[in-house]
């Protein structure tokens, strides 16, 4: 870092603010995570200097040598982990990842399902102002209205109704378990493929913590810094006989060159989710969303779909007269950051949404567990009932403090005296 603030004080000072930050608030942000420092170190290195378009043993550039043996690593640790055909490790991101598997198998104006965003779906997945909903067109499905979970029968209708070449699953909002195995007897009954985009869940996966997709869809998706621990990126995988199909549409379908230096960061982090502490991780990562989710619900508040089976919790707030935007503010005030969400059915518009999602992956990345997520239940509870209190929130927020104190991140990235 010394070479970045003689060279640039202004940007070195912002990401040393940003490291205190992570470490000085409850980071609840169910698609986040903290990677570990060979993670990081992987990311910064000379890679990045490194064109390498093509895959290993055809680039159109010299000097790939190295740039093979980790994407080599790579997309091996990949298959090992997930039990994958093949693995393409090149996507910058998971829309990325999904667009080039629309690219792989369709024609614009093909007729596409996918999950509703305002139902806890992707971006990518269909919505009308993303490409997969201006160029293909969507048909898009949901979760039921008495217990909010897919409605699969309405699915299935819907399939054999409209005939879609694809029918895309997985969720960013969807605290419950996704029967893959039904999803693909639905695509089959109805002639589609199916591509599960396990972007939130990757890590359950991996770990036989939530039922893989990969022995039934043709495609399978994610990204790679969410449950799964990794650098910001992404990563198709799909069967072996499709591979073809897959690689061309990554390049030079719709990226150039890959980002080798996040490649060698990937492939760091698979090394780590196929070590037993992995699965350990998960397993607490899981044990500590129902517990908070358990401890929200006795704090009074109404928990979509009843509770969670994963690593995320959806809160309806506006059960407690609160928008999701103002409980967003009221606990990043509080030291406490999550994201405002729709609820299946919201009432209010998007930006301003009835629900607060949370998760546990980065907070148990720090070594928190079971107790501390009732603390924090019980300090959300404080400082949503107490949102227009600003002692409450001074009080939760010293709370917060207290607690991060003990679960020290990053320390050694920390510069001696703050920026
Ligand atoms: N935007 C990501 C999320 O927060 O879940 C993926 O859609």
């Amino acid at each position: 870092m010394n070479a970045l603030l003689k060279t640039d004080p202004d940007v070195a000072q912002a990401i040393q603010k940003e490291v205190r930050r992570q470490g000085a608030q409850l980071e609840m942000i169910a698609s986040e995570n903290f990677v570990s420092e060979a993670v990081l170190q992987a990311m910064g290195t000379v890679l990045t200097n490194k064109y390498a378009e093509g895959y290993p043993g055809k680039r159109y550039y010299g000097g790939c040598e190295f740039a093979d043996v980790i994407e080599d690593l790579a997309r091996d640790r990949v298959k090992q982990l997930f039990g994958c055909g093949h693995a393409n490790v090149q996507p910058h991101s998971g829309a990325q990842a999904n667009m080039s598997v629309l690219v792989a198998c369709l024609k614009p104006g093909d007729t596409i399902m996918g999950m509703d965003l305002s139902h806890g779906g992707h971006l990518s997945h269909g919505h009308p102002l993303n490409f997969s909903g201006l160029y293909f067109k969507i048909v898009p499905y949901g979760v039921r209205k008495e217990d909010e979970r897919i409605d699969m029968e309405a699915l299935r209708k819907k399939a054999l109704e409209t005939k879609p070449r694809l029918i895309i699953c997985g969720a960013s909002a969807y605290p419950r378990t996704i029967d893959f195995a039904a999803l693909k007897a639905i695509a089959d009954e109805a002639g589609a493929l199916l591509m599960a985009d396990i972007a939130h869940i990757a890590g359950l996966v991996a770990t036989g913590l939530h039922p893989s997709p990969v022995p039934h869809a043709d495609f399978v998706t994610t990204t790679t810094h969410k449950t799964l621990r990794g650098p910001r990126g992404g990563l198709a995988m799909c069967k072996a006989e499709l591979a073809k199909d897959l690689d061309r549409a990554m390049f030079p379908g719709i990226q150039g060159g890959p980002l080798m230096h996040v490649i060698a960061a990937k492939a760091v982090a698979f090394k780590e989710a196929l070590q037993p502490e992995f699965k350990a991780y998960q397993q607490r990562v899981v044990a500590n969303a129902s517990v908070l989710s358990k401890t929200l619900a006795d704090e009074g508040f109404r928990i979509v779909s009843g509770g969670t089976d994963n690593h995320l919790i959806l809160i309806d707030v506006f059960s407690r007269g609160l928008t999701g935007k103002v409980a967003e503010k009221t606990l990043e005030h509080a030291g406490i950051t999550v994201n405002k969400n729709t609820i299946p059915f919201d009432p209010n518009p998007p930006m301003t949404a009835s629900g607060v999602r949370v998760g546990t992956p980065a907070l148990t990345t720090r070594g928190m567990g079971t107790s501390e997520m009732e603390e924090i239940g019980r300090l959300i509870g404080k400082a949503l009932k107490g949102a227009d209190n600003e002692t409450t929130i001074a009080e939760v927020r010293r709370s917060v403090e207290t607690l991060c104190a003990r679960f020290p991140l990053y320390a050694s990235l920390l510069t001696p005296t703050p920026a």
